[in-house]
């Protein structure tokens, strides 16, 4: 019987949420004491759960065949790989995920002398990301000394060991509180769900596609919504195409009113209060939003 081996961030940002999208997608796991290995009740798939930074490594050598990672510790290795002209290896992402989300910026001190990437000649940037950095100064024809930090990196700066850093941002709190500002976006990213580059056997290609339908099925649930309404039969075409994402509406009668008709739809992309104020105004009333659990198109 194939079983599969995904890998996750065992505790981190992306931790919680890749359980959960997980968990959500109908997988169950038998969780064992040390926490590294969880058996997959209710699916062939067993959870390995480590540093984040290893699991691209996982995934080349085939210890694992999934692992939910962000985009730029996958590109890092990507980018790595093919500055050592291995692209055959390199990670495919199967599906982003939509969390996780953070950019690789290039930073510098505020107000400083440097206003842009071309003003990086002969200058020391501080990064994790020394390949993202490489690549990202190479495709500019920047030549700038790379100096690989693995933490702390904003401090670099005012500690006079770098000129700029190259490091993740998401609110921007960090940068601030160190007197930095953005100069440039090297990388935008969220976490993923990535697989080894091997083909794997049929049973085995077959359980990765249900896992990916399920997700997907997901990530679609979680924005869509049931929406039921009254609306003027005459109407019926203006307020179909006031719903956001909706396919083909199901009309029925409504007892005792020949002009008055109930409809109910799936909104595959998120309704909004001013959905349903263009909806009232188009003459719907009696308006329902409801969520919806699971979907499988
Ligand atoms: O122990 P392990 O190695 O598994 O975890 P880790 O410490 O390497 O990673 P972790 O948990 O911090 O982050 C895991 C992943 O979350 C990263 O690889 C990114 O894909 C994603 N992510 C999203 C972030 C951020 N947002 C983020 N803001 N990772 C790090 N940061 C850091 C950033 O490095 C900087 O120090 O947060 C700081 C900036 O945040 P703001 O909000 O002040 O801009
Ligand atoms: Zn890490």
């Amino acid at each position: 019987m194939t079983r599969l081996k995904l890998a996750i961030q065992k505790s981190g940002r992306l931790a919680e949420e890749s359980l959960a999208l997980l968990e959500r997608s109908g997988l169950k796991f038998a969780k064992s004491k040390d926490k590294l290995f969880w058996f997959g009740e209710t699916l062939p798939i067993d959870l390995l759960l480590v540093r984040d930074d290893d699991i691209p490594r996982l995934l080349l050598a085939g210890v694992c065949q999934l692992g939910v990672v962000g985009g730029n510790v996958a590109e890092e290795k990507a980018a790595e790989k093919a500055r050592q002209n291995e692209t055959e290896t390199t990670l495919e992402p199967l599906l982003p995920l939509g969390f996780g989300r953070c950019r690789l910026m290039l930073a510098a001190p505020e107000k400083g002398a440097i206003r842009s990437v071309n003003d990086l000649d002969g200058k020391r940037i501080a990064t994790s990301y020394p390949e993202l950095t490489l690549r990202y100064l190479k495709a500019r024809g920047v030549q700038a000394d790379v100096v690989l930090l693995n933490g702390a990196v904003e401090i670099a700066p005012s500690m006079g060991s770098a000129d700029a850093i190259v490091d993740l941002v998401s609110t921007g709190t960090t940068l601030r509180a160190n007197h930095l500002e953005v100069i440039d976006e090297v990388l935008a990213s969220e976490a993923g769900l990535y697989r080894c580059p091997n083909p794997l056997e049929a049973e085995a290609e077959a359980l990765i596609q249900t896992l990916l339908t399920r997700i997907e099925g997901v990530k679609q649930a979680a924005e869509a919504k049931y929406v039921m309404m009254h609306a003027p039969r005459a109407k019926l075409a203006d307020i179909t195409a006031l719903l956001p994402g909706a396919e083909t509406p199901t009309v029925l009668e409504l007892e005792g009113d020949p002009h008055r008709v109930a409809l109910h739809a799936v909104c595959t992309e998120q309704v909004f209060w001013e959905h349903l104020e263009r909806l009232k105004e188009a003459g719907a009333s009696a308006i329902l939003v409801l969520p919806v659990e699971k979907m499988l198109a």
